[in-house]
């Protein structure tokens, strides 16, 4: 008999709901839930992916450990002991930081992993942990933590609502919403059109989001803060900032006024490519419409102003009244309220309290930027890092200077890897230990439900029985915190008052993830529980986005702060950018919808048919440098060169080409057959490793290359 199965996609952060069809040997069918109340029965082609993954025979069960050229299996125990005592020594010789962690992206997606990791980074006590955060959507978090007091109070734009969204370099066509999960995003900006309001993208290429709104505007890459500074000015100058509600708890209006004087839409026109008129334009209707809101994602966080752009998105959003307000950017009331709960336990973040060693650049919530990892590793000194956990995370394809940090890598004197597969990243490791995936564990959205355009909560449990073999997430970061500890030379007192009385150990050490959700749901806005949960396999809707603030804010003050210093200290770098010389060719990245960053390529039906990754270029320049549609090119920067085939496209502006990320699969090691035949090129080998310095985030868009016949 066949048996159906009702589970959030946790592929990507849509949070789609699936109706999957088990026929007790293999995954039958998967389709969307028409009634999963949040996503409506919406899917991608990754979904139908799930089950490709679940069956590749390339995905490890069990831990392995290399033996020169070769990987040979080892049990569990022996696994955990040689990473707790390799970790322990090598802590022991050279001092905590020695061993350093980097956290992949799909551990956000993944609820296990998400509370359970925090056992493992409290074991360790290191101060060098990585992770795709400083790859993505630091600046964001940065921006709440300045503004708001909390790292994890990101607003969301109201969309459901809203009759007029700007989105600033953010692709949700293709990517399906980020900061924004809405579950069928294309539907829901349909639905702003069908409703008489409108839909405006700025981005230097024309989108398949673009394509689908009532406007597109074409802008200069790096340019977007000076944009953003100058729609500010206009509102303050034109209209006059209007808080609405929040008027009496803003502070900083004078401080801002005053730094971003210098950005007139005249000032700014040149550098962005926008003429004054649309600037104007932009920051008019912003204000005049019935509901508005200015949206940003990738394209504005990873460059080098990500942190004014991501402050600045805020700022308009305020200054134009529509921070928390129906139709602008508000904040979810997630049922399991991780900012709400973290704030009583000092998890609302930290910012620049230490600077990383070798390059001095500034600590987020107590990571570096990864950027800054593979120096770390070769650079000697005090504090070297010379061991290294990765879990969830391909960094060798995902940060700038990849090629460099694989070398780095080889450096080490220990890597231990939490992963499925033995990719470009895992390859260096000396043991992995891999997970259960997907289907065989339970699920929960941590994370994406409090970034949801609408409220709603959803518990997914396990619809496949892991093998006596494998080992969930949690379960690994669990045993391994618990050797770690063990495995110290502390008294046994010490180690046993830790279990005891460190509250992170004493609740994550004990609990199964499922248990932790139970008492987060009770003790949430919702007051909801998981045997509820359990009898609403579809997911339990709980209403649009209300208004939360002033109450929600974390600030000392309990006030919004408009004007932090380490943003208004950064305005005069924004002003010599305005009158930088413009490089020959720029470049950006992509997204594509039958790809989910590096790991996704080894399956079969989402690589088909032509290649991906290819270099997009105007035809314009592509006549200037004699180059024809197809034919292979070299792109260089002083960091280093790819060779890749040209796609002319008249969708990107003029002097900027565009590549995608997370391919690159013929390095040497890595065991996935079907990427092999698929490999493509690692645009991150050509990216330079700088950051934004305010943020300390990846600049990965808006890069200087240079483009020649291969
Ligand atoms: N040039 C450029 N670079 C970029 C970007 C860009 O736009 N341009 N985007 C950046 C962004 S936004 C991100 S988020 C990063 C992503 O960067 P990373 O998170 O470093 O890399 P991923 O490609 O997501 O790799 C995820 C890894 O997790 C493994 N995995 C999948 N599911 C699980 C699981 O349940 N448990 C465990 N333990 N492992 C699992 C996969 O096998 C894979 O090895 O890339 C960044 N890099
Ligand atoms: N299909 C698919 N979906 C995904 C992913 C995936 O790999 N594939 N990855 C997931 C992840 S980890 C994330 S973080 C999200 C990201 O979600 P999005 O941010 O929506 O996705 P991107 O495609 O990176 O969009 C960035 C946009 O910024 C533009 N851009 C580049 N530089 C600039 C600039 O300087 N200024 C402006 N204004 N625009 C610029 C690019 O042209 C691009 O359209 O997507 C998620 N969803
Ligand atoms: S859009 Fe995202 S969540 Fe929805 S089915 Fe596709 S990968 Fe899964
Ligand atoms: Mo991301």
């Amino acid at each position: 008999m066949p048996e159906l199965h009702y589970r959030t996609c946790h592929l990507c952060e849509a949070m789609c709901g699936l109706e999957i069809t088990l026929d007790g040997h293999s995954i039958e069918r998967i389709a969307g839930d028409p009634h999963d109340p949040f996503s409506r029965g919406h899917i991608c082609p990754k979904a139908l992916a799930l089950a490709d993954l679940h069956e590749d025979p390339d995905r490890l069960k069990s831990p392995v450990f290399k033996k020169g050229e070769r990987w040979i299996s080892m049990s569990w125990n022996a696994a955990f002991d040689l990473v707790a005592e390799r970790v322990v020594d090598l802590q022991a010789r050279h001092g905590r930081d020695a061993v350093a962690t980097y956290t992949g992206n799909p551990a956000v997606h993944n609820y296990g992993s998400l509370l359970h990791g925090q056992l493992l980074r409290h074991a360790l006590g290191t101060r060098n942990n990585f992770s795709a955060t400083s790859l993505d959507q630091l600046p964001h978090m940065l921006a709440s933590y300045l503004m708001f007091g909390h790292q994890l109070r990101l607003p969301v734009p109201d969309i459901d609502r809203t009759q007029l969204l700007v989105i600033v370099g953010a692709n949700p066509a293709v990517s399906n919403g980020s900061l924004m999960t809405a579950g069928d995003i294309k539907a829901d900006l349909k639905g702003i059109r069908r409703r008489g309001g409108r839909v405006v993208v700025i981005d230097p290429r024309r989108t398949e989001t673009a394509r689908i709104a009532d406007r597109h505007i074409f802008i200069r890459p790096g340019t977007d803060a000076a944009l953003l500074a100058a729609i500010v000015r206009r509102i303050m100058t034109h209209h006059g900032a209007r808080f609405g509600r929040l008027a009496s708890f803003v502070d900083g209006v004078e401080t801002l006024a005053a730094a971003i004087a210098p950005f007139t839409a005249d000032a700014v026109s040149a550098a962005t490519g926008i003429d004054e008129a649309t600037i104007h334009t932009i920051a008019d209707d912003l204000v005049t419409a019935d509901s508005a809101v200015i949206y940003g994602r990738v394209g504005v966080c990873t460059q080098r102003f990500g942190g004014l752009c991501a402050w600045l998105l805020n700022v308009v959003n305020a200054v134009a009244g529509r921070l928390d307000e129906p139709g602008g950017s508000m904040f979810a009331t997630p049922a399991v309220d991780l900012a709400g709960l973290s704030r009583h336990i000092g998890l609302k973040g930290s910012y620049a309290t230490r600077f990383s060693r070798v390059y001095g650049w500034p600590e987020f919530s107590n990571e570096l930027p990864t950027p800054a990892l593979a120096e770390e590793i070769r650079t000697p000194g005090q504090g070297r890092i010379r061991g290294l956990i990765t879990s969830a995370g391909n960094p060798v394809l995902s940060s700038p200077g990849g090629h460099r940090l694989a070398d780095a890598l080889d450096d080490l004197d220990f890597m231990a890897s939490i992963d499925i597969y033995v990719n470009e990243t895992t390859s260096h490791a000396d043991v992995i230990l891999p997970p259960t995936f997907g289907l065989e564990h339970d699920h929960y959205d941590v994370v994406f439900h409090a970034l949801a355009v609408r409220n709603s909560a959803k518990y997914s449990p396990a619809a496949w029985p892991r093998s006596a073999e494998q080992r969930h997430d949690w379960e690994i970061y669990t045993a391994l915190a618990r050797r770690i500890e063990r495995a110290r030379p502390a008294t046994g007192l010490g180690r046993l008052r830790r279990w005891a009385i460190d509250p992170i150990f004493a609740l994550l050490g004990r609990a199964e993830p499922a248990h932790i959700i139970d008492l987060m749901l009770r003790g949430g806005p919702h007051r909801l529980s998981l045997s509820q949960l359990k009898s609403s396999p579809h997911g339990v809707a709980l209403g649009p986005l209300q208004s939360t603030l002033p109450g929600a804010l974390d600030t000392p003050s309990r006030r919004i702060a408009l004007a932090p210093t380490p943003f208004i200290e950064d305005l005069p770098r924004l002003v010599d950018r305005l009158s930088e010389p413009r490089p020959g060719l720029t470049l950006i990245g992509r997204r594509g919808l039958r790809s989910n960053n590096s790991w996704m390529h080894n399956v079969p039906r989402l690589v088909k048919g032509k290649s991906s990754c290819t270099l997009l270029m105007h035809p314009h320049d592509a006549v200037q440098r004699g180059l024809t549609d197809g034919q292979a090119v070299k792109v260089a920067t002083e960091s280093g060169e790819i060779v890749v085939p040209v796609e002319l496209d008249e969708n990107l502006m003029p002097g900027v080409v565009c590549l995608p990320h997370g391919w690159g699969h013929d390095r040497p090691g890595v065991k996935l057959r079907v990427a092999a035949d698929h490999a493509g090129a690692s645009s991150n080998d050509v990216i330079r490793p700088v950051v934004d310095p305010v943020s300390g985030t990846a600049c990965l868009n808006d890069v200087p290359v240079d483009v020649s016949a291969a």
